[in-house]
């Protein structure tokens, strides 16, 4: 009797979680590796804090190298492919850091558990270490994904540009099953790291025909984005894209924004347009609106983009090597 009750109570409760994590992420689960290779988690967390420790900047590089693997091919490690005309290559790739930690960590993944830890399960871990490291809060990463055996430069069109209209943006965005609130959010990944000048530079002297600067730039700040960033120059300097506040991961960004110190185009039309600005103003924490915890709210729509087009189950392979295809 006792056991029956039980079984009736657990069963639908593991059918629900069962469903919740399949709508979640496809095939996806938390603790993926646990009987398989249980220490999974432990390595790519340890390997990601010595080379952080030794180069901070390699925290900003591997968010940033998470979200273009997501958004081009799904979330497989296509990204992390060494080749002729691979997705590394391409355009916006500009600048990508930190393959070096992936390749460590699955050297030592490979030692531990051979042909089990998939490069695109390390690269989605990295990034959530990577925001704990700089003093974001963490969350639970479903695992399961597998390796990808496609890697091109011409798919990576799919990538939002920072001179892209915010309809256009929303667009790319709500093909990989991303609403508004989370593009505001997960856009917020520029509280860490730094942007070349080549990208912005536009926005000092050159902004149209009609403007030389772009007028939703902060006056004060204008000077200083043109002073560290010469029109002459290469382009190659680089500026912190969340200003006075680069290295910790905060909502300061947003706040940012608010005054007119966001330095892509992209960065500041969140404030400029009226269906995202909401969002901007809930994390600044305006009186009188529903604020919004961007660390919270930030693992939770990571949780989604780390889904997007994952390969499971016998789909894709689980790589040797991160940089090639078995
Ligand atoms: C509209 C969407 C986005 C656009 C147009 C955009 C564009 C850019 C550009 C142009 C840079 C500078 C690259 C460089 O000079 O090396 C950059 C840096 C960065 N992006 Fe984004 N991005 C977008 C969304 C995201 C998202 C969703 C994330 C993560 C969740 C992200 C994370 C980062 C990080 C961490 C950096 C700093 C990289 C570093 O310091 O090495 N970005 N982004
Ligand atoms: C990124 O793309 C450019 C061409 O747009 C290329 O010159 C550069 O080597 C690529 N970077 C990497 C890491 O492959
Ligand atoms: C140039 O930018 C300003 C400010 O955003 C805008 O008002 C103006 O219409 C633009 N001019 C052209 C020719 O696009
Ligand atoms: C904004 O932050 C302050 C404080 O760290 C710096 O002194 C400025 O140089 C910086 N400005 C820009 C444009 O990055």
């Amino acid at each position: 009797m006792k056991s029956s009750i039980t079984k009736m109570c657990i069963i639908p409760f593991l059918l629900l979680a069962m469903a919740t994590n399949l709508a979640l992420g496809q095939g996806t689960r938390a603790g993926f590796y646990s009987s398989t290779c249980a220490r999974a988690e432990l390595i790519v967390q340890s390997t990601v804090k010595s080379h952080f420790q030794s180069d901070s900047k390699v925290a900003p590089g591997l968010l940033r190298m998470h979200f273009h693997d997501c958004f081009v091919q799904g979330c497989d490690a296509s990204v992390l492919i060494d080749g002729a005309s691979t997705e590394k290559t391409a355009g916006p790739n500009l600048s990508l850091r930190g393959f070096e930690v992936i390749d460590d960590a699955k050297r030592q993944l490979e030692a531990a558990c051979p042909g089990v830890v998939s490069c695109a399960d390390i690269l989605a871990l990295a990034a959530r270490d990577a925001v704990v490291l700089t003093g974001g809060v963490t969350w639970v990463v479903p695992t399961g994904r597998r390796d990808g055996r496609v890697s091109l430069a011409s798919d990576t069109s799919s990538l939002p540009g920072f001179t892209d209209s915010m309809d256009i943006q929303k667009q790319k965005f709500a093909a990989k099953g991303l609403n508004t609130q989370d593009l505001v959010t997960l856009v917020g990944g520029h509280t860490i790291g730094t942007s070349a000048c080549q990208f912005f530079r536009y926005r000092l002297n050159n902004f149209n025909s009609t403007t030389a600067a772009d007028p939703s730039i902060n006056s004060a700040f204008l000077p200083q984005l043109q002073s560290l960033c010469p029109a002459t120059d290469d382009g190659t300097k680089r500026v912190g894209l969340d200003n006075g506040s680069e290295n910790k991961f905060d909502a300061s960004f947003y706040t940012n924004l608010g005054n007119g110190r966001g330095i892509l185009e992209s960065d500041q039309k969140l404030w400029t347009d009226a269906s995202t600005k909401p969002f901007v103003q809930r994390f600044m924490g305006i009186r009188g609106l529903a604020g919004l915890s961007f660390n919270i709210e930030f693992g939770k729509s990571m949780v989604k983009m780390s889904n997007v087009g994952v390969k499971t189950g016998t789909n894709g392979e689980i790589r040797k090597v991160c940089s090639a295809i078995n």
